[in-house]
């Protein structure tokens, strides 16, 4: 049965078991330790000879069945469940490098994701390339006698660039290299990379698949020995295991993910489209649009845009700044996916640990400008945006006929 559901009825219901007192919802399994009713019955668990719960930083039932939801969704062995977005990051570069190996990752990442590629994993003697993978054939050259991951987001984060993960699969599995794909944008929703040929999949919960801005989790969905090294060093020995109360309020947001990502997605769309044909916006930054280089791999890719974009006003930094200060019904705020619609400037907020020549590099300009579409109704999106462009249109309508 689990294996041939739609990902709108996985989202509900994989991963479930059966409540013994019939209860409808998962219970919360809200304890650290967990009693064994004899000294052979712990050994065993220990052990491995035995299944069922030690201590909640080994594994706890609740924690289990986000893990379990987020394997069917993404198609992979199985789940590890962590305390932010950056400590399944960081699980995945500390469980599966060593000091000496090499990895190679997209130019432009979330910002604290590249503040650990290009500070801390050097202090363990991790080697590490920033290359734009935009160009395949550059990232292939980069690739040394140590080299052992490529990793990359799509969309990324800022910009929303978007790259051929197929492609990316295909190279990796051709040089002998692991393939990881942070997932955050799209949602197994919108895109599934192991369907690709990716190796390693991973989010930040704490933005789409959650949905309602009250937790931080992320999550790596991965197969067979990276899974086992990741759960033993990453999770058992780093410890940066998820709360099972955080982990049951995923459980909930995650019934209505399929709701919210239709949503989001329209949302976005009808905002980039506003935007686009707008005279103050230079530049939208959005895979629903026919004019992004990323276009091409909506429907087979993705399948959906997602409800992240982001703009470039005709305007100087003082008046981009003007502008996000004159929003009303977007909260300035980091994150994303929430229910609220949400407005940042990456230079100076989720990407301020780039230093500016390599945010240049990066392709995340002073003046660039995110949003995250929320729930709310688009007429109400777009009359705060209008409002908010109108006196920049008017000084562009001054200029013109000056
Ligand atoms: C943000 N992003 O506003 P947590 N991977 C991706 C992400 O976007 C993020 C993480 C991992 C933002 C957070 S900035 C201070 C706020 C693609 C986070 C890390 O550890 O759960 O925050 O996820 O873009």
């Amino acid at each position: 049965m689990a294996s041939k559901m739609h990902p709108e009825t996985a989202v509900i219901h994989a991963g479930h078991l059966r409540e013994p007192q019939g209860s409808l919802v998962s219970p919360l399994y809200q304890s650290a330790t967990f009693v064994f009713d004899d000294v052979q019955t712990g050994s065993a668990r220990f052990a491995g000879e035995q299944s069922g719960p030690i201590y909640t930083r080994l594994g706890n039932p609740t924690v289990a069945e986000f893990e379990r939801r987020m394997a069917h969704l993404e198609e992979s062995e199985g789940a590890i469940a962590f305390a932010s977005g950056m400590a399944a990051v960081s699980a995945v570069f500390l469980g599966l490098l060593s000091s000496g190996d090499h990895l190679i990752c997209n130019t432009c990442l979330y910002g604290c994701t590249h503040s650990l590629v290009s500070e801390q994993l050097p202090r363990f003697g991790i080697e590490v390339t920033q290359v734009d993978f935009a160009d395949l054939q550059a990232v292939e050259a980069a690739i040394r006698p140590n080299t052992r991951m490529l990793f990359l987001e799509s969309p990324v984060n800022p910009h929303l660039a978007v790259y051929d993960l197929q492609a990316v699969a295909s190279l990796a599995s051709r040089k002998g290299l692991t393939s990881v794909v942070d997932n955050t944008f799209m949602t197994p929703l919108l895109q599934r990379p192991k369907s690709l040929g990716i190796d390693i999949v991973l989010h930040s919960a704490t933005k789409y698949l959650n949905g309602h801005g009250d937790v931080i989790a992320g999550v790596v969905c991965a197969d067979g020995e990276p899974l086992e090294l990741m759960r033993h060093r990453s999770l058992k020995d780093i410890g940066g295991v998820l709360s099972p109360h955080d982990a049951w309020l995923i459980l909930r947001g995650m019934k209505t993910l399929a709701l919210r990502m239709e949503r989001h997605c329209l949302n976005a769309q009808t905002l980039a489209e506003f935007l686009e044909g707008h005279p103050a916006v230079t530049r939208v930054y959005y895979p629903g649009l026919k004019t992004h280089s990323g276009y091409h791999l909506l429907g087979s890719q993705m399948g959906g845009a997602g409800g992240v974009l982001a703009l470039e006003l005709n305007a100087d930094f003082d008046a981009a700044v003007a502008f996000v200060n004159r929003l009303k019904l977007f909260n300035i705020a980091v994150s994303l996916g929430d229910a609220e619609s949400l407005v940042q400037h990456p230079a100076s907020m989720t990407h301020a640990t780039y230093e500016a020549g390599d945010r240049e590099k990066a392709g995340i300009s002073d003046t660039l400008i995110r949003l995250s579409a929320g729930l709310e109704n688009a007429e109400d999106l777009l009359a705060d945006l209008r409002q908010a462009l109108a006196p920049l249109s008017q000084s562009n309508t001054l200029e013109e006929a000056l």
